[in-house]
């Protein structure tokens, strides 16, 4: 049976502080109805897709902070894009801020499958950035303040006819956490984005974001045989200039589809997830070649 399929990377532009999750809501369904019109299967929305990037910002109060998280998944405003992903068949995979009953805080994404239905939960596992108010920063990035690491590893679900992972933003730039899903034989890994053009520790690589990005998306396609979709919230947000060119990658690692602009920008690629085999049964065959002996220092220390 053919394993091919259309799928989508809903790029966002910016949501300003102030926008609503209506408002933002209202977006991703306008992108999601324009997926299923291009017959698409799966749609990748954002890294904490439902708000601004809000780690920009030192918040005294946990009442505030507390305003960008969600405490149930779907709820009343997010409704609409479960309802739209069971009329239509489309399942998503959507960034945001997770809240827990126990008031734990993670930066979460799920699969939601054609039905509607919540089939797989990733949190991340990477945080970048730091804890204390550093005020000589032009912004702050404040995840490993606002959220404890991932504590469900790098789970792959079955999805599409295929195994499907999840990585969120600063997860891209690792090796270990692509090969981890390597290992389960992932074919599909969904990833999304919010990277700041300007890096203020380290200024001299802001002209090397959009190439860094790209490096890591088609260097952990290539050296795991996956397809990749990989979907920015970019442009002008809040005085903060994001990346963009969300990307569709093959397994050979060649890029099939980008994104042109920095705001709401749908692109779509046919993919078979049999191709993965081109890679994943020959140079990059890990039964064959992998010396897992030699390698236990990247976990033992
Ligand atoms: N959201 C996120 O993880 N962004 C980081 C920014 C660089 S580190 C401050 C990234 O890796 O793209």
């Amino acid at each position: 049976m053919s394993r091919k399929l259309v799928v989508a990377a809903a790029q966002m532009g910016p949501i300003g502080r102030s926008e609503s999750r209506q408002a933002v809501v209202r977006r991703l369904v306008a992108l999601l109805r324009e997926a299923t019109a291009r017959k698409a299967r799966l749609v990748v929305f954002p890294e904490l897709a439902l708000t601004t990037f809000f780690p920009r910002y030192w918040f005294e109060r946990d009442e505030e902070l507390l305003t960008f998280f969600e405490r149930a998944m779907p709820n009343p405003t997010t409704r609409p894009l479960f309802e739209l992903a069971a009329e239509t068949g489309c399942g998503f995979v959507l960034g945001y801020a997770e809240l827990t009953p126990e008031g734990r805080r993670f930066n979460t994404a799920i699969l939601v499958d054609g039905s509607g239905r919540i089939v797989g939960k990733y949190r991340k596992v990477h945080l970048p950035g730091h804890r204390e108010h550093e005020p000589w920063r032009p912004f702050q990035h404040l995840e490993k303040r606002y959220f404890e690491p991932g504590d469900l590893g790098f789970p792959v679900f079955d999805a599409l006819g295929g195994k499907l992972g999840m990585l969120i933003c600063n997860d891209r730039r690792w090796p270990e956490a692509w090969r981890v899903l390597g290992l389960k034989g992932v074919e599909l890994v969904a990833v999304g984005y919010n990277t700041p053009q300007h890096y203020p520790p380290v200024p001299q690589h802001d002209h090397l974001q959009n190439f860094h990005n790209h490096l890591v998306l088609q260097a952990g396609a290539y050296q795991n045989g996956t397809w990749v979709v990989a979907t920015a919230k970019c442009g002008v947000e809040d005085g903060c200039l994001l990346i963009g060119q969300s990307c569709i990658v093959a397994p050979t690692g060649e890029i099939v589809a980008m994104c042109s602009t920095l705001d709401d920008e749908l692109i779509t690629a046919e993919i078979d997830l049999d191709r993965t085999k081109e890679i994943k049964d020959h140079i990059f065959n890990f039964k064959l070649h992998r010396r897992p002996e030699c390698y236990a220092e990247i976990s033992a220390r």
